[in-house]
């Protein structure tokens, strides 16, 4: 994990381990909002933060990372790759990593960030598995994460990596981000056994964690990357979440009430009363950081909005075999 970028501006550098990963999970919401509110297509992840997390900030950089399409942005950070090029994505502009060739949420492949191909779920474990075969067959110790939505765990693509990385017993950690909902449609409608309860079918380890918890989920996490770097094969990983808004930005979630418990979910909310309950920081210090978190946003987006709109002179269809 590279240094946290608000780190200046919060005027922290002497910042505790928790109170980076806070400012990471902050990063994530305020960035989340203002995409929220520029594209009514953009995808939020508002209360999942400590399951996207906590699933990446142990890994090392020459690890390989799939995080879930569920705004993987701050992952992506997470590994050095740069906000307005990502925010370019997002918002239509010129500059982006994918040159507008492919889905937003995307990241660049020279972070070892394992490339969105196309918007189909599932497809993401093919070419994450794929990478941890490489990985086995360069001899290294190099371990892929890969998460997806408790929907894509329905997926075929779903059964044939774990069954075929569970028999090669790759470097892969599946962590499914359970966060409830597939568009409109409860889990428990199509979820009739818990996740983790498939990794049996497979012969490897499967584990429920809260996945609002993000001292939860990096331990669980970092047990699974030690035991795939030894050789001994995958793990699965069910982080119990909650989708706290709308499938994308733009919905009006006629198919549910809006309930209370999101607020009692906040991982955020969780994870910065912990700090303080720890005497690691104080109210004050959060509210800072997600201050700087805000700031550098403002400033990221004002320059982004300002490019020109991407289009064909940017996308580089010499590029592309004839
Ligand atoms: C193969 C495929 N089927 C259907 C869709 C349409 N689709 C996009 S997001 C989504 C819901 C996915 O649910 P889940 O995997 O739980 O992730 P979440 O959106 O809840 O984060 C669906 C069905 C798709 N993109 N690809």
């Amino acid at each position: 994990m590279v240094e946290l970028p608000i780190l200046e501006a919060a005027d922290a550098r002497s910042l505790s381990e928790g109170l980076r990963l806070y400012g990471w999970m902050a990063l994530s919401r305020e960035l989340d909002d203002v995409l929220c509110a520029a594209n009514p297509r953009w995808f939020p992840s508002a209360g999942e933060e400590a399951a996207m997390i906590g699933a990446f900030c142990d890994l090392r950089l020459d690890d390989a990372v799939a995080p879930h399409y569920r705004d993987p942005l701050v992952i992506y950070m997470m590994r050095g790759a740069e906000m307005a090029r990502l925010a370019a994505q997002v918002l239509g502009k010129t500059g982006g990593y994918n040159k507008g060739r492919s889905v937003p949420f995307t990241g660049p492949v020279d972070l070892n960030i394992v490339p969105w191909v196309a918007g189909d779920l599932g497809t993401s474990l093919g070419v994450a598995t794929g990478a941890a075969l490489a990985f086995q067959q360069e001899g290294s110790d190099r371990v892929c994460v890969c998460s997806f939505g408790d929907g894509t765990s329905n997926r075929g693509d779903f059964h044939e990596n774990l069954n075929l990385a569970a028999s090669w017993r790759l470097p892969i950690v599946y962590v499914c981000q359970h966060n409830g909902w597939a568009i409109s449609q409860a889990a428990k409608d199509y979820l009739p056994a818990p996740v983790a309860s498939r990794a049996a079918g497979y012969g490897i380890p499967g584990f429920a964690v809260d996945g609002n918890d993000l001292d939860a989920v990096r331990q669980a996490v970092t047990q699974a990357v030690a035991r795939a770097r030894q050789g001994q094969g995958p793990t699965l990983i069910e982080a119990r979440t909650w989708r706290a808004q709308g499938h994308w930005a733009g919905d009006t979630q006629d198919y549910r009430s809006l309930d209370a418990e999101t607020a009692l979910t906040d991982p955020l909310l969780r994870y910065g009363d912990r700090l303080v309950q720890r005497g690691e920081a104080t109210a004050a210090d959060l509210e800072k950081l997600r201050e700087a978190a805000r700031a550098m946003i403002a400033s990221t987006l004002e320059a982004v909005r300002a490019r020109p709109d991407a289009g064909e002179a940017e996308l580089g269809l010499d590029e592309v075999c004839p």
